[in-house]
């Protein structure tokens, strides 16, 4: 389990009629249960709010209630069961059941038997697009290893990529056609990152092709934006999904519309009409 922050519950009993011999499907007994939760805290902690965590109550009462109702024959699909509880919450990345069945008719003398299983939540593969500028440098060149740090980067499929389009810059006062000019491109894949992390490491590949910033809307090596993913809408002071100004910038549209001609921007709509709109007006 990857995140280290853990809710443990333990000794969950419950009465059930589970086993493969009819009289333990008549008679009943007691499953015992134990839950290792996997699930970010941090923000629990700094929030102390329950609604950001699981209720350990609420759990506790949901585990019970999948002990008590129909039986089956095995303890392994019982543990599966609850694993589907406690993965119910969004908040759960992983978790390990144990369920403990200490009465089992065994013709020996045993302290107990447990079934243990682990199971995480698939994580979600959404659409994504990342729009690509440079205008310092070797533009061509910066945008093929760019498209290349992206194809390396794990937890991204790259599915297209638009050609390099030349673009006039555009300033806080406008088109500015004697700075240098830019190479515009588009990326479009898919990605099981989280929207926080994928930019985090767009940033870092900005980075290490030496981008500094200094003015905003000034003269860069490697501008790498997501542009959107999936449905999300996200407004965060350093993160706006979809991108505020993907609608009126057809040095993002254009490439776009190349590497996906049915592509649509959340909000505003196909990227076909947006550019045809913008280079009539
Ligand atoms: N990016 C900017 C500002 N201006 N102009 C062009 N032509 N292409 C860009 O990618 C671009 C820009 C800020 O990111
Ligand atoms: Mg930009
Ligand atoms: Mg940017």
């Amino acid at each position: 389990m990857s995140t280290a922050d853990r809710i443990l519950l333990t000794g969950v009993r419950a009465l059930g009629h589970h086993g493969v011999l009819p009289e333990e499907r008549a008679a009943g007994q007691e499953f015992v249960v134990d839950l290792e939760l996997a699930l970010d805290l941090a923000v629990a902690a700094a929030t102390d709010r329950v609604l950001a965590t699981v209720h350990y109550g609420e759990l506790a009462e949901a585990v019970v209630a999948a002990v008590e109702r129909d039986p089956v024959d095995l303890i392994e699909t019982l543990a599966e069961r609850i694993a589907d509880v406690a993965l119910a919450s969004e908040l759960v990345d992983a978790v390990v059941v144990t369920v403990h069945k200490p009465a089992a008719p065994i013709r020996v003398p045993f302290g107990d038997v447990a079934v243990r299983i682990e199971r995480r939540r698939a994580a979600a593969i959404e659409p994504v697009v990342i729009a690509v500028g440079t205008n310092l440098g070797d533009r061509a060149a910066t945008f093929a290893d760019a498209v290349g740090a992206l194809r390396r980067l794990p937890g991204l499929a790259v599915d297209a990529v638009s050609s390099l389009h030349e673009t006039i810059a555009l300033t806080r006062s406008g088109p500015d056609p004697e700075r240098p000019r830019y190479g515009n491109g588009v990326v479009v894949g898919r990605t099981s990152l989280p929207p926080e992390t994928l930019l985090r490491r767009l940033l870092e590949i900005e980075r290490a092709f030496g981008r500094v910033r200094t003015e905003r809307w000034g003269d860069r090596t490697l501008d790498l934006d997501l542009v959107v993913q999936g449905h999300r809408r996200v407004e965060e002071a350093g993160l706006v999904l979809p991108h505020p100004r993907a609608h009126e910038r057809a040095f993002v549209l254009a490439p776009w519309l190349e590497a996906d001609p049915d592509a649509v921007l959340p909000g505003h709509g196909r990227v076909r009409h947006l550019l045809a709109a913008l280079e009539a007006g």
